[in-house]
């Protein structure tokens, strides 16, 4: 199939591995036979996989039977070791190279899983797919499509890398052997209810997390679960850990035996370490058709020397930890060998017209310190709070925490409830809510954000992880529809005060953040995962170091030479589309860039320019179907444009990777470019 102008949009949408279908990779359009050939090449051409998984031992455990023969109890323990030995390895070459990954809670939830696996082996009535609410964890779902023999165990070297089939969370038919999608805690309980109600006369096992367990559609499926008495086995790690800290002291009195006992559910709780207490308990859940909860208490990577009990085990070990852990064990050679020279893979792309590193996600905190240094303890207290979801350390909120607890909230992971407590906070004048989390999560509470929208909250909300720029946690995480907090009307008295800002840069986005501090209703700011470059002018300088920013207004990044179109960006895709303008002028295509950084806002003034302009692309990280671009197109067309006009941005699955994501979305300069040139021809989406 060939892809035509502005048509790769709805020819990607459908791709996933079939044939014929087309994808594209890395500036490149491929075909998806020929990509999966690279991929398999790939993983051909790679060493094997150096740890051998069919050394695990064949085992068939009765649920009826509530004790383990010696036998038995080596075997599993043979197994289990065996399973976690190669979590460590693989969770830890992915993080070598610079890809992340979550060792700990993979590493935790084994013994329960290869118990599991044997009574499924011996024929008790189990839907066999574990189902695992903490996505994150999915390296025991790539394990176990190797056990099960859906793929090879080489596929195990190049988790979370670029159209390996093995991104950061698991995607159901994107990786041979699983049966299911999660990523976003807290969403798959209710879905096992369903699941459960589909398969009468088997038990639906679901892996639960302490930190999963925070979010309050839990509450919801746990009240159904109990009403309708489904077949449900909740096997909860309750191990203490999440990415900011230990629950156990961030949530005061936070308890899940009580909290599920509370809902009606049998609940035991059990030392997951162990194994035979472990194994009566799972006897006792499995042994009836009730739903049944076990609350099984470990230490975080229990046996990982320098990681365990310790929060950082939640990401990818280090590789040193690794490796000391594999030399204790003993005879993995290979896996050490390949965890010392595993490097981090750079980005091989430049970019024309910006340099420099900004770290806007990182920079929010502080600029809010610089803020609430200049009032007094008794003003901060008196006005101001700051909610934190577990995610501190990744929108810059521990710097808050650090140099102003007195204002700061450690929220667990609870994206509505904390959204809403932000808008109570500010529900009135002077006062107001600071909240941040990942603009994947802003979905979550659009309801939430319409409420706070009607009591005139005053809500300051830092969304990173935009878009989908270095993001090999993959679809779940994008941060893609971010337009829906736009969803107001025009109030009664007054004005809709809802605005989404999305600066370009570091310079851009301190004095955003300074002048929209103290701005009443909801903001909505957004920063990405990557860091941005400075934008530059003709000059060569940074173009908006120093400049004051004007919420509402356009800014011409570079204008058009005469009769030119023009590109209109946010975020991350303005530097990229700088490159591509430098780079078209050059080519004799005469084309101009807009910076919209407040992006739900009609600049009429700009919009009088466009309207002359002979065509408009819209370059977004966001959504196709529900960002910018979606709606910009009508803008024109009310202030008379009459020239082309397409729009690009997210609109394909992702496939893992980091930088490469971009590229998977035709949004990288070449990608822009070649949108351009079209509508620079007058061919437009259709033609
Ligand atoms: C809805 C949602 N909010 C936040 C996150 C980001 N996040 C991923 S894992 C995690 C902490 C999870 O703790 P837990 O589930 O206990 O896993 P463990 O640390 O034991 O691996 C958070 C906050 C997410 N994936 N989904």
């Amino acid at each position: 199939m060939t892809t035509v102008c502005g048509d790769a949009t709805v020819i990607a949408q459908s791709s996933r591995r079939s044939e014929g279908d087309t994808v594209r990779t890395n500036n490149e359009v491929k075909t998806g036979a020929e990509e999966e050939l690279r991929c398999e090449t790939r993983v051909m051409s790679n060493q094997t996989f150096p740890i051998d998984l069919s050394a695990l031992q064949p085992l068939m455990l009765d649920p009826a039977v509530p004790s383990l023969s010696g036998t038995q109890k080596a075997t599993l323990k043979h197994n289990i070791r065996l399973c976690r030995d190669a979590i460590v390895f693989f969770t830890a070459l992915a993080g070598a190279k610079g890809l992340s990954g979550h060792t700990g809670g993979a590493y935790d939830t084994v013994p329960e899983m290869m118990i599991i696996r044997a009574f499924i082996a011996y024929g008790a009535p189990i839907v066999p797919v574990f189902y695992d609410e903490a996505g994150h964890r999915v390296a025991t779902q790539y394990l176990l499509s190797v056990l099960n023999g859906a793929m090879p165990a080489e596929r195990l070297l190049h988790y979370r890398e670029y159209a390996s089939g093995l991104p950061g969370h698991p995607e159901k038919g994107l990786t041979p052997g699983l049966e299911f999608s999660s990523g976003r805690l807290g969403h798959l309980w209710s879905f096992c209810n369903g699941v459960a109600m589909a398969n009468p006369g088997k038990a639906v096992v679901l892996l639960g997390s302490d930190g999963s367990q925070m979010e309050g559609d839990n509450a919801e499926a746990a009240r159904l679960a109990v009403a309708k008495r489904l077949n449900i086995k909740v096997l909860v790690d309750d191990n203490n850990v999440t990415i900011s800290g230990h629950p156990q002291e961030y949530l005061d009195e936070y308890d899940l035996t009580r909290t599920l006992a509370g809902y009606g559910l049998q609940t035991a709780t059990t030392m997951g370490e162990d194994l035979d207490a472990l194994f009566i308990d799972l006897c006792r859940a499995f042994s009836d058709p009730l739903p049944r909860a076990v609350v099984v208490k470990r230490p975080m990577a229990p046996g990982i020397e320098g990681a365990e009990g310790n929060p950082k085990a939640h990401d990818a070990v280090e590789a040193e930890i690794a490796v000391h852990y594999l030399e204790k064990s003993g005879g993995y050679d290979g896996a050490i060998e390949m965890l010392k020279a595993a490097k981090p893979e750079k980005s091989p792309f430049t970019y024309r017209g910006s340099s420099g590193v900004g770290r806007n996600r990182d920079d929010f905190g502080k600029l809010i310190n610089e803020i609430l240094d200049d009032m007094s303890e008794a003003d901060r207290i008196a006005s101001v709070r700051v909610f934190d979801n577990d995610l501190e350390g990744s929108c810059g909120l521990h710097h808050i925490r650090k140099r102003h607890p007195e204002v700061f909230v450690r929220g667990g992971i609870m994206e509505r409830g904390n959204y809403s407590a932000a808008a109570g906070f500010g529900s009135s004048k002077g006062k107001q809510g600071i909240y941040a989390t990942f603009s994947a999560f802003l979905e979550m509470a659009i309801s939430e954000i319409t409420m706070a929208r009607l009591n005139f909250s005053n809500v300051l909300a830092h969304y990173s992880h935009s878009g989908v720029d270095d993001m090999a946690d993959n679809t779940s995480h994008f941060g893609i529809n971010s337009m829906y907090a736009d969803g107001g009307l025009k109030p009664g008295h007054g004005e809709d005060t809802t605005r989404l800002y999305f600066p370009a840069d570091r310079h851009q986005f301190a004095a955003c953040v300074k002048r929209i501090f103290n701005e009443p209703g909801l903001r909505f700011l957004f920063t990405t995962r990557a860091p941005v470059p400075d934008i530059l002018g003709d000059d060569g300088k940074p173009l908006y170091q120093g400049k004051p920013f004007e919420p509402g207004t356009d800014h011409i990044v570079r204008e058009a030479p005469s009769g030119g179109g023009y590109i209109v960006a946010m975020g991350e895709m303005v530097y990229r589309a700088l490159d591509a303008v430098i780079r078209l002028n050059e080519q004799g295509i005469a084309v101009g860039l807009i910076n919209k950084s407040t992006v739900n806002v009609v600049d009429a003034a700009m919009m009088k320019t466009l309207s002359r302009a002979p065509f408009v692309l819209v370059a977004e990280g966001w959504n196709v179907n529900t960002g910018l671009g979606s709606r910009f197109g009508s803008h024109l067309l009310k202030v008379g444009f009459k020239g082309t006009y397409h729009h690009i941005g997210t609109h394909l699955e992702g496939d893992g990777g980091l930088w490469q994501q971009v590229s998977h979305q035709g949004l990288d300069p070449d990608g822009i470019m070649k949108e351009v040139k079209c509508l620079a021809k007058g061919l437009r989406r259709g033609d």
